[in-house]
């Protein structure tokens, strides 16, 4: 037996994004979302689930909060929904929309829990999908109006703002493989919606920049998968590569090293053009806290399977699988130390060239400086969980005894790599609760905390006072 600590001020936490948990999705003026479209769309959601009433968070935030501060999380990731805020996505501020978020805010920091807030977590405003949404440029800007207001509003309260969550799912789930909103199936415009959204991040560093109330640390939250070939033939290899990098370098090239692999791809360049205008790899570069979200790895073969990319998924066999992955924790911590040296280690020759004059804004990276250490930006766990079956025992408890191995095992890979010299600074949960799993509606469980979708009551499950105890010792025991 031995104890795995972590280090002092190290950031526990739970996360959960506005649809998949408010419900109230026509109320006190809010907007229509593309969610609440591809929701209403026969056929795309299982069994024809919808975000409509989802949890009723919206109104039962004030329970909610009060059992996570009985279980001592001490920080929170949550999402505002932009159609709350803007109804038309642009223009016209709702202000019953920001007084929900205002009432939240106030309600976690009465109960000393940080509030860490996403700007999007997918829910677009449904005019701005009708005049072209992310594959269009100007949504970006739209985005910065939309952070300006949000940031005069809480950043007296908030000190962590993340722009989005998850780019690459919203661009190639949403455009490329249709199985999101808004349900294109057009490479073209997920290449195009990444990179706005990408830019959008930046215009919305500057917006938060500008109109904070204090020091703010600005974020952005990626899901990001070691991919590994399916056997070492050449193409396989090739295959995983591609993957790589329009998965995972797509999204960190641009926000970590101000270059972008759609240049490397020629057909990428035909299908978008000149998506990518001067100055905007310059803007993007505006981090002080990159938030990796670990769920699986991806094991590629070359196939012709996944047009364009010509690739196909595998899964190997005599591994574990959840409801929706391969269940691989050592990937976590491969993940992270791949981050730390392709990211955050200055080879000699970069340090030397990025030498920065003494009032430079720069860090030794060539980062805008961010609140982090050294300038660079942090390093959090923004999301880890899975979707494994469970429910009420005959005593009315959830013995959910997968879902607290997987965390053991996790959370231990996390602490290897700190002890392989990777910074990181906190990890998070997903999720506080279960909740609407997007195209997969509730069929799959990922909440610390039961919900009985036909009376809405919440029940903590082991894991959640399994995790509740990891916070409180700053640490665990493994065998
Ligand atoms: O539920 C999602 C969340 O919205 C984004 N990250 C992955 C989770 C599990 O699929």
């Amino acid at each position: 037996m031995q104890k795995l600590t972590f280090p002092k001020n190290f950031v526990w936490g739970v996360a959960a994004s506005a649809y998949q948990i408010e419900g109230a999705w026509n109320e006190d003026g809010k907007g229509q979302s593309i969610w609440d479209t591809f929701s209403h769309t026969p056929g795309k959601i299982a069994n024809g689930e919808t975000g409509d009433v989802s949890i009723d968070h919206y109104h039962r935030y004030k329970d909610d909060v009060a059992r996570m501060a009985e279980l001592g999380i001490p920080t929170y990731r949550f999402s505002v929904a932009w159609p709350r805020i803007l109804p038309e996505g642009s223009g016209k501020v709702n202000a019953k929309g920001l007084a929900f978020y205002d009432r939240l805010v106030d309600t976690l920091l009465k109960h000393k829990i940080e509030p860490y807030l996403c700007l999007f977590h997918w829910d677009l405003p449904q005019v701005l999908q009708d005049k072209g949404g992310w594959p269009e440029r100007a949504t970006a800007y739209h985005f910065a109006e939309y952070a300006h207001i949000v940031t005069a509003r809480l950043s007296d309260r908030v000190g962590v703002i993340m722009t989005h969550n998850e780019p690459w799912v919203a661009a190639f789930v949403g455009h490329f493989l249709g199985d999101h909103a808004p349900g294109s199936k057009d490479l073209g415009a997920a290449i195009k919606a990444q990179h706005h959204i990408l830019l959008s991040h930046g215009l919305a560093a500057e917006a938060i920049r500008a109109e904070a109330r204090q020091p703010v640390k600005i974020g952005i939250t990626l899901n990001l998968n070691p991919v590994h070939p399916a056997t070492d033939s050449k193409k396989d290899r090739e295959a995983a590569q591609r993957v790589d990098a329009i998965m995972n370098r797509i999204v960190l090239d641009p926000l970590l090293k101000g270059t972008s692999p759609i240049e490397e791809f020629a057909l990428a360049k035909l299908l978008t053009g000149k998506v990518i205008q001067p100055g905007d790899l310059e803007k993007i570069r505006m981090l002080d806290l990159l938030g990796v979200n670990y769920y699986s790895r991806a094991v590629m073969k070359h196939s012709s399977k996944i047009p364009v990319v010509n690739v196909e998924q595998v899964h190997p066999a005599g591994n574990e699988y959840s409801g929706m992955w391969e269940i691989y924790p050592e990937g976590l911590h491969e993940l992270l130390m791949r981050i730390w040296k392709d990211y955050f280690t200055p080879s000699p020759f970069d340090r030397l060239r990025a030498a920065p004059p003494a009032s430079s804004r720069s860090t030794p990276l060539g980062l805008p400086k961010g609140k982090g250490e050294g300038g660079m930006p942090e390093i959090m766990i923004t999301e880890n969980g899975v979707p494994v079956p469970d429910g009420l025992d005959f005593d009315g408890r959830i013995r959910d005894e997968r879902r607290i191995r997987y965390l053991q095992n996790h959370i231990a890979q996390v602490h290897r790599a700190i002890q392989d010299g990777v910074p990181v600074k906190g990890y998070f949960h997903w999720s506080l609760m279960d909740n609407f799993e997007w195209a997969l509606g509730y069929g799959q469980r990922f909440g610390l905390v039961y919900v009985d979708y036909k009376t809405l009551k919440r029940t903590v499950k082991d894991s959640g006072r399994w995790f509740a105890k990891v916070i409180a010792e700053n640490g665990m025991i493994v065998e």
